[in-house]
């Protein structure tokens, strides 16, 4: 069988239905060199010398490994040059980094969680990079780009999508017109569309929460978790089964290819008041790809895609997936 490659997809996208720019069809191509290369360094993995931290804290206080350097800087070179960007935002960067002046700038702006559930790197688990294309914004027209000019809610992405860097190294992505699932050809170096069309099934019986936050939950979370773990005697009448990677990036994968439920929701602990998970780089983007695959993202008191972001590195909590249990989950927010 003959497989359409990321290009020839882009290039229908951009030629036929108008759904991609030709400045954002060459954004992706970029970003999604940027993943064959951090793919092919993540799997070195100890020949590299690559495992392992750093020593040092990102602006979140969490300890940096080695590879969450190493890949954010893959993608900061690969995606300088290019001419349609004006900024980039990262996970591992405090505030933005704008195109230096000895290139060309455009009229996008990037953002990215170089390398997802990054914990998961020395015990060679799935992990990913997550990124999220926005515009520049109207009045930000003829003057330096600042951090406010990120600050818009995902309902405005023009493209999303994620690398997976496991058994198999995929591409999904979104430019609103869909899900679509690139594997990549290790021995041809192409992205080949393997998954046309992914749609998350409205049903499902398996959730992914991490469970010993239980303590920590707020009532609705507990509620419904009690009901789950109840099975086919309790009130939603079907055993249910648990999955934790501990990487969005897989959770997510695993979700879009045969539904279920992922839960990083608000808890009682003082970190967890927000939420653990950042809006612009991992919550947003997410949602992008779960809603064009027919699924559900809330926070528990509203979509995801319509938060307004008061800051670049702003958490939320997470409700993402087949469309029944979610709702079912919000439901329980509202009657909360
Ligand atoms: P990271 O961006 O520092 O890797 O953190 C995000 C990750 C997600 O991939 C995953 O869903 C979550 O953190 C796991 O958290 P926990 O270790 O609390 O289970
Ligand atoms: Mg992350």
């Amino acid at each position: 069988m003959k497989h359409k490659t990321l290009t020839q997809y882009l290039v229908e996208q951009q030629r036929q239905h108008q759904s991609v720019s030709a400045d954002v069809r060459l954004l992706i191509e970029t970003v999604s060199r940027a993943c064959k290369a951090i793919s092919t360094t993540v799997s070195k993995g100890a020949l590299g010398g690559v495992l392992g931290s750093l020593g040092t804290e990102n602006v979140q206080g969490e300890i940096q490994k080695k590879l969450d350097v190493l890949t954010n800087e893959i993608l900061l070179e690969a995606n300088e040059w290019g001419g349609s960007l004006a900024a980039m935002a990262s996970e591992e960067m405090e505030t933005i980094h704008r195109i230096p002046n000895d290139y060309p700038k455009g009229q996008n702006l990037l953002l990215f969680d170089p390398l997802d559930g990054s914990s998961n790197v020395d015990v060679n688990v799935s992990i990913g990079t997550i990124f999220s294309v926005l515009q520049v914004p109207a009045e930000a027209a003829g003057r330096e780009i600042t951090e406010a000019d990120f600050l818009q809610p995902g309902t405005r992405q023009v493209a999303a999508g994620y690398a997976i860097y496991g058994p198999q190294t995929m591409l999904v992505l979104t430019v609103g017109a869909g899900v679509m699932g690139f594997t990549l050809d290790h021995e041809m170096g192409s992205w080949l569309m393997t998954h046309e069309n992914i749609r998350v099934p409205e049903q499902t019986a398996e959730f992914a929460i991490n469970m010993s936050n239980m303590r920590h939950w707020e009532a609705p979370v507990r509620r419904y978790i009690e009901e789950c773990l109840q099975g086919e005697a309790g009130p939603l009448e079907k055993n249910y089964n648990m999955r934790w990677i501990a990487s969005m990036v897989a959770d997510v994968h695993r979700i879009l290819t045969r539904g279920g439920i992922f839960m990083y929701p608000r808890d009682a602990r003082p970190t967890g008041q927000k939420g653990k998970l950042r809006l612009m780089y991992e919550a947003n983007p997410m949602s992008f790809l779960i809603e064009q695959a027919g699924g559900r993202a809330t926070d528990g008191h509203g979509r995801i895609l319509d938060i307004q972001p008061q800051a670049l590195h702003e958490r939320t909590g997470v409700i993402l997936g087949s469309k029944e249990e979610v709702d079912r989950l919000h439901s329980y927010h509202q009657d909360a």
